[in-house]
């Protein structure tokens, strides 16, 4: 039998119910993390939340204070940790761009939950038993391979662990192996799928039918693109490492919105510069609150991602609340002349526009104190390179389509076909020049 939710009972609960449970899960939560974690313990009695036994609905979480990555930074490596390193069985990290990594760990019990979790987003992108799942997400401290292998194991499905790296290997086995489903960053699952036409076996090749893609941004544009080359249907999933990695929310089949697993996660919404709540459908920075990690807890962690968040019903059945894709992080806000600009909107712009491929880099300078946005574009034929005027009329295409969406002067270059780096992992495409 195909199974089109892995934890029906659950994931359909009626919202009073799954409001009940969080009620009572945040105030076990709050309690442990009072009593097991100092930095918690501290800031619970100063708020007066003490051990939460004060809290009588799910919007008392307010008074609790926010925890940030800067909390994780400055508690490295095990500061955070509520449980005796004796029930700890796994340590996960992210490299980051900076300083020490962040550093999450996992009892037995968070591992099997974890990999619930990470099976409910794979049952709603399509996964059954019968399919053969290559995960080409680098393994080692990052959640994403492991996370994705033990929650593909645990649906039945076969788990190929190709980690990443090696294009034409990873072809090969998809052909070999028969693979059906493929894990992996976006970007990198849109190289492979560029590479399929260079490795020189017809799409027929592949069985492949299914993208369970995640870790960082996928604008519907770029899904399509991964979509088109692959002859696939893609879906996407969030998480993060402080969160426990994949496994906090993720599409289903109608892909309106990520159902978040709110039997485990209590997400809100909150104004970046105020701090203050926001409600159903504004747009803000996603808070999250943990609700049954027994590892490392986390009250109100500041994700940093800007989304918004639906309680409607939606169409597959699931009740769980559902967040958008994230138009990107408040770290990653460009502000260029005093425009905000989020990578995103740029790629949505360049995905749509004909002759070019979807690699590109954005480089910011300033001189005399002005700002300037130089973006890199490749193009998908080399024989435009040799006609001059088309080469500028794309330009100024470009360039207006720029300036009217996002308000902003900007310098397009078109660059010769895979000369734009590929990434293999999370892509890296802001080079900022100007605090140099
Ligand atoms: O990327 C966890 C993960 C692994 C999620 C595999 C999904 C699949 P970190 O490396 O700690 O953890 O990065 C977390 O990546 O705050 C977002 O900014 C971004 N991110 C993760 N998933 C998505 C997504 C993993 N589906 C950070 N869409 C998060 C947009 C995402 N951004």
């Amino acid at each position: 039998m195909i199974k089109l939710m892995f934890q029906k009972e659950i994931e359909t609960m009626p919202r009073e119910q799954i409001e009940a449970i969080q009620l009572e899960r945040l105030k076990e939560t709050v309690k442990y993390c009072y009593d097991n974690v100092p930095l918690y313990h501290k800031r619970l009695t100063e708020c007066g939340v003490g051990d939460g036994s004060k809290i009588k609905t799910l919007s008392d979480i307010e008074y609790i204070p926010f925890t940030t990555k800067d909390d994780f930074r400055d508690n490295y490596p095990f500061g955070l940790m509520a449980a005796p390193m004796k029930d700890i069985v796994r340590i996960h990290a992210s490299s980051g761009t900076t300083g020490k990594p962040t550093v999450g760990v996992y009892t037995k019990e968070d591992i099997k939950i974890w990999s619930d979790l990470v099976a409910r987003v794979a049952v709603a992108g399509g996964v059954t038993s019968e399919d053969i799942i290559q995960i080409s997400f680098g393994y080692g401290l990052f959640t994403g391979a492991l996370g994705l292998h033990y929650g593909m194991e645990n649906i039945g499905a076969t788990v190929i662990p190709a980690s990443s790296g090696n294009t034409e290997k990873q072809l090969m086995m998809m052909r070999d192996y028969g693979v059906t489903g493929l894990v992996a960053t976006p970007s990198y699952a849109l190289y492979l799928s560029e590479a399929v036409k260079e490795a020189g076996y017809p799409l027929s090749d592949y069985k492949l039918r299914l993208g369970i893609l995640g870790s960082e941004p996928c604008t519907p544009a770029m899904r399509s693109q991964i979509e088109a080359n692959f002859n696939i249907r893609v879906s996407d999933n969030y998480g993060m490492t402080e969160l426990g990695g994949p496994g906090v929310s993720g599409d289903c089949e109608a892909r309106n919105g990520m159902h978040f697993a709110e039997d485990h996660f209590l997400p809100e919404i909150i104004d970046t510069d105020t701090g203050k709540r926001l409600g159903e459908g504004e747009v803000g920075e996603l808070v999250i609150t943990t609700l049954t990690r027994r590892g490392m807890p986390v009250l109100r962690y500041r994700t940093k991602d800007i989304t918004k968040i639906t309680y409607e019903p939606c169409s597959c059945g699931r009740t769980h609340a559902r967040m958008s894709k994230t138009m990107g992080r408040t770290d990653d806000m460009l502000i260029i002349k005093g425009v905000n600009v989020f990578p995103t909107q740029i790629e949505n712009i360049l995905i749509n526009i004909k002759d070019i491929a979807p690699h590109y880099m954005l480089i910011i300078t300033r001189e005399n104190y002005r700002d300037s946005l130089e973006i890199k574009v490749e193009l998908e034929n080399v024989e435009l390179l040799e006609n001059y005027q088309r080469l500028s009329d794309l330009k100024k295409h470009i360039e207006a389509k720029m300036q009217s969406i996002l308000g902003l002067r900007t310098k397009v270059t078109l660059v010769a076909p895979k000369t734009i780096e590929r990434f293999q992992g999370k892509a890296k495409r802001i080079v900022d020049l100007r605090n140099q």
